[in-house]
């Protein structure tokens, strides 16, 4: 049985989201961030990083969410939620999943921990510049969407989506959120329609995101 280390609304959500989507037995192991608990010497030792996700897979501690959907997707591989090795459509899904992880993933990361750079708190120039980077990528996805979606690997729905779709909430209380765009919101309402997606809110406390 898979044991998840996460935190509410973190990384860790898509990696719990794909969880319930492959229906196969897990459990939730809660780290406090508002106790530090990602850096206490007994989480260091399952990520040497200190962040969450964090998978026991019943072997080993497994990290990084990318790495981790690619495993899970493959271990399961019945429940179709990835293009296969070999099938046309897996280029198409290792390429946006590195699209997301490498372009998107990093720039949040910068945008939600200013320390990581050295600041309390950025100055206006800096944070803006962070804002319309993360519009500049909403951007190239909408026309990706609209040319070649619904999904980001065309006819085929896969856990990139739900990637993508964590990554859209996380804009939720920035200047302008992902939604304002039209084939990401149709791709987000698509994936938010999903029965897993209430269990994963209702599991994580977390509540329901709009177009402001
Ligand atoms: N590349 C990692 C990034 C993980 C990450 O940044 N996790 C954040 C939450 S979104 C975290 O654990 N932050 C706690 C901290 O840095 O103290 C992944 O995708 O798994």
């Amino acid at each position: 049985m898979y044991q998840l280390y996460y935190s509410p609304g973190s990384a860790s959500l898509v990696v719990h989201w794909l969880l319930l989507e492959l229906k196969v037995p897990f459990s939730l192991q809660l780290v406090d961030f508002s106790s530090s608990a990602q850096k206490s010497a007994e989480f260091l030792q399952k990520n040497p990083l200190g962040q969450v996700p964090v998978l026991f897979d019943g072997t080993m501690y497994r990290t990084e969410s990318v790495a981790l959907l690619l495993y899970l997707t493959e271990q399961h591989p019945s429940a179709g939620l990835a293009p296969m090795p070999g099938s046309p459509q897996r280029a198409a899904f290792l390429q946006w999943l590195c699209f997301l992880s490498n372009q998107l993933a990093p720039t949040f990361r910068l945008w939600f921990y200013p320390p990581d750079l050295g600041f309390e708190q950025y100055p206006p120039a800096l944070q803006q510049q962070l804002a319309d980077k993360i519009t500049a990528i909403w951007q190239q996805l909408e026309l990706h969407l609209q040319q070649h979606g619904p999904w980001l690997c065309g006819e085929q729905f896969s856990a990139a989506d739900l990637l993508l779709t964590m990554y859209m909430r996380w804009s939720r209380n920035m200047p302008t959120t992902a939604l304002a765009w039209p084939a990401l919101k149709r791709l987000a309402d698509a994936c938010r329609a999903r029965p897993s997606w209430q269990q994963l809110n209702q599991a994580e406390g977390l509540t329901e995101w709009q177009l402001s």
